[in-house]
């Protein structure tokens, strides 16, 4: 028996161990607006967090407890916090998506977001209420782990984001609504790299570092490189992947890349690190709008610091690496075939309002009355009926470590960055794949996917994981992944103007064994009646009767058959050649829309749709 006791002695003891270094991290954020410049072309309202933008970057050890106390001092609106790739296992609670997993915490309330981080790598956190991040309220969050099997191949580390930036309020840029049929993305003003233009970072020649690349932008996905230098990956949205060598990446915003840069040894020049905006997002490029950005490996200060070499044939030289060709370091195999799976049809459309709109199999998600994990906590036993949830939540139910499978068909001529909360999922198939053939399914029909051409037997040994990937247009991707984290956990489109069009659903998973390991608290409760939002109940806030709707948000009506988007911009269209002057032409489309339909949305329905 001897050996044996020692040997639980000896774990006790690795236990204890490991329990003595996790800390408790501590953060108190005092969210209010603050004046930030950072293209140096328009100061503009920002959110801030302690008087300060950019934000403060956080940093925890693996394993590690992370407390941020959030206090809304906007004034002005409301707000959360969501932890971007947390698991939140145990802790659905704190995934900070508004209307989904909490209420909003309207202005002079505060919320404490308390969970474990027992993942590695790099992650970000952002606002998860309205379209509230472009605003500024988005930031790294690192997770730093001594144990990384790439520990000790680099010298230092490297924390950079990239984003969009636009000059104006979200919520002063029109963008749903009939005068944008075509529901054409709003433009934004300058890219930014670490929040600021043009940065110079100070390199030792012979070193490596280990870069940490954020996309934390809204909409444009950045290609990024650096002049001759190449680099390994070594981890993609925290997992970690054996090293490949590339020098190019095509980041989108919500993904991460960590990769490891050698330095040269010599020290007579510097290098550009070169940020090209995907202008193929773009409905229009103005020509002030400055695409690509140089920002530099500095190894000599008095030395030079030269503009990017220009790519001249942007399709041949962007070409990106194929994230679905890294393999995760951990070997996990390809799931089993899938006990569930989901279809999912991606389509932008027009609904009677004239608007434009995004939809996942014909929903536009639109926020429920009742956040929808509450209505889990206070559903009983008909919290595995989807109905309860309502149905413009687009609800799933997912029975407990079943392996799900999603494939989802793009019907949209624009690629789409999607996220699922709570998972890292097994990217088994996409077509076109990332490279020079990406495109080809752009124009003419869309092209699903299909298991006779593209059979599981085809699908990687060791597939790449991660929670952010891209669609391709009119393209496909399959992804695996197990039910094994109980909790409510959107899936949607991170370009946050998607979102807003409805771009979203919502995946409930293991009810049951939600309802088993939560309740519903009394802070939370006290929240929702402070935001003036109900807190137990279906999608429709109904106690009594769960399966009665009536009175939930609803996604505004379908137009009439026959009526197209393109009979929507052929009006707007044919207005505008009528000569007549813009600002008229605009209210002219609408009424012509109204009176066919009699229909539009009304307030409800605006704010329903804002709220995310
Ligand atoms: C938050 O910051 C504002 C502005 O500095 C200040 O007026 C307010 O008292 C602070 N609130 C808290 C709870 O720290
Ligand atoms: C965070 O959660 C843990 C575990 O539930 C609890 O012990 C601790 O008191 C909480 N901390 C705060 C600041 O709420
Ligand atoms: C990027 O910005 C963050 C936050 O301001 C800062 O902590 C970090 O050091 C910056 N990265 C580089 C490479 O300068
Ligand atoms: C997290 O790090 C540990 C080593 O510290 C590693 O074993 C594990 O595979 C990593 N997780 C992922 C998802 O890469
Ligand atoms: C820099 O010098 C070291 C030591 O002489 C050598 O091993 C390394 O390959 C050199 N690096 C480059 C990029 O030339
Ligand atoms: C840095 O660059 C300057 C200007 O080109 C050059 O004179 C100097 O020798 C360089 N210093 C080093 C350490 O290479
Ligand atoms: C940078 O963008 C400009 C237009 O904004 C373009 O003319 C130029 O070729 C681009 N340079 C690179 C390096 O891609
Ligand atoms: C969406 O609606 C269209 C038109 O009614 C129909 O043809 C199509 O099958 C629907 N798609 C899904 C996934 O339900
Ligand atoms: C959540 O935790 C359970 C154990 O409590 C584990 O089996 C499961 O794999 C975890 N899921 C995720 C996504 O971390
Ligand atoms: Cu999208």
């Amino acid at each position: 028996m001897a050996p044996v006791r020692d040997l639980l002695l000896c774990l006790t003891a690795l236990l204890l161990l490991v329990n003595c270094n996790a800390k408790t991290v501590t953060y108190d954020f005092n969210v209010t607006w603050v004046t930030a410049n950072p293209d140096g072309l328009h100061p503009r309202k920002v959110v801030g967090i302690n008087g300060q933008w950019p934000l403060p970057v956080i940093e925890v050890d693996k394993g590690d407890r992370l407390v941020v106390n959030m206090y809304n001092g906007l004034g002005d609106k409301s707000t959360s916090i969501h932890w971007h790739g947390m698991f939140q296992n145990g802790t659905n609670n704190m995934d900070g998506a508004s209307m989904v997993t909490q209420c909003p915490v309207p202005p002079g309330a505060s919320m404490t977001y308390n969970f474990t981080v027992e993942q590695n790598g790099t992650y970000w956190y952002h606002c998860h209420t309205d379209a509230c991040y472009p605003d500024g309220y988005r930031q790294a969050l690192i997770v730093r782990d001594e144990g990384a099997y790439f520990r000790d191949l680099y010298d230092e580390e490297l924390t950079i984001t990239m984003s969009d930036w636009y000059h104006e309020l979200i919520e002063d840029i029109p963008f749903i609504r009939v005068e944008n049929p075509t529901g054409a993305e709003p433009v934004p003003d300058s890219f930014l790299f670490n929040d600021t233009l043009g940065s110079r970072i100070p390199v030792e020649a012979g070193k490596t570092y280990l870069m940490r690349l954020i996309n934390i932008g809204a909409f444009v996905a950045q290609y990024f490189y650096i002049e001759d230098h190449s680099f390994r990956i070594v981890e993609i949205d925290g997992v970690y992947v054996d090293a490949q060598e590339t020098d190019m990446l095509y980041i989108s915003v919500a993904q991460r890349y960590s990769i490891l840069v050698t330095m040269k040894n010599s020290t007579d020049r510097n290098y550009p690190i070169v940020t090209v905006a995907d202008s193929v997002l773009l409905d229009a490029i103005p020509p002030s709008l400055q695409l690509n950005q140089t920002n530099w490996l500095e190894y000599n200060s008095s030395a030079d610091h030269p503009q990017a070499a220009m790519k001249v044939d942007v399709a041949s030289d962007l070409v990106p690496y194929d994230d679905m060709h890294l393999i995760p370091h951990d070997r996990m195999e390809l799931l089993p075939d899938p006990d569930m799976t989901i279809e999912v049809d991606v389509i932008m459309d027009n609904l009677a309002n004239g608007a434009g709109y995004a939809f996942f199999n014909n929903i536009s998600y639109t926020r429920p009355k009742v956040p929808t994990l509450y209505s889990v906590l206070t559903a009983g036993d008909l919290a595995t009926t989807p109905q309860v949830y309502g149905e413009y939540t687009n609800p799933f139910i997912l029975p407990h470590n079943s392996v799900v499978e999603v494939i989802l068909n793009n019907r949209d001529t624009g690629s789409h960055p999607f996220h699922l909360h709570g998972h890292n999922v097994q990217l088994v198939s996409r077509t076109p794949s990332y490279g020079t053939h990406f495109y080809d399914f752009a124009d003419g029909d869309p092209v699903p996917y299909n298991a006779v051409d593209n059979p599981p037997s085809r699908f990687p040994r060791f597939p790449a994981r991660r929670d952010t990937f891209v669609a391709p247009p009119q393209g496909s991707v399959v992804i695996r992944f197990v039910a094994d984290n109980p909790g409510v956990w959107l899936f949607h489109c991170h370009i946050d103007w998607h979102l807003s069009q409805g771009l979203a659903m919502s995946l409930i998973e293991a009810p049951q064994q939600i309802q088993e390991r939560m309740s519903l608290t009394d802070t939370e409760i006290s929240n929702c009646k402070a935001a003036g939002m109900g807190y137990e109940g279906n999608a429709a806030g109904n106690v009594d009767d769960l399966l009665d709707l009536s009175g939930q948000n609803e996604q505004p009506a379908w137009l009439p058959a026959g009526f197209t988007a393109r009979g929507i911009v052929a009006l707007v269209f044919s207005c505008v050649s009528a000569v007549l002057g813009m600002g008229f032409i605009a209210v002219y489309g609408l009424s012509g829309i109204q009176s066919r339909n009699g229909e539009v949305a009304g307030p409800q329905d605006e704010d329903s749709r804002d709220t995310m």
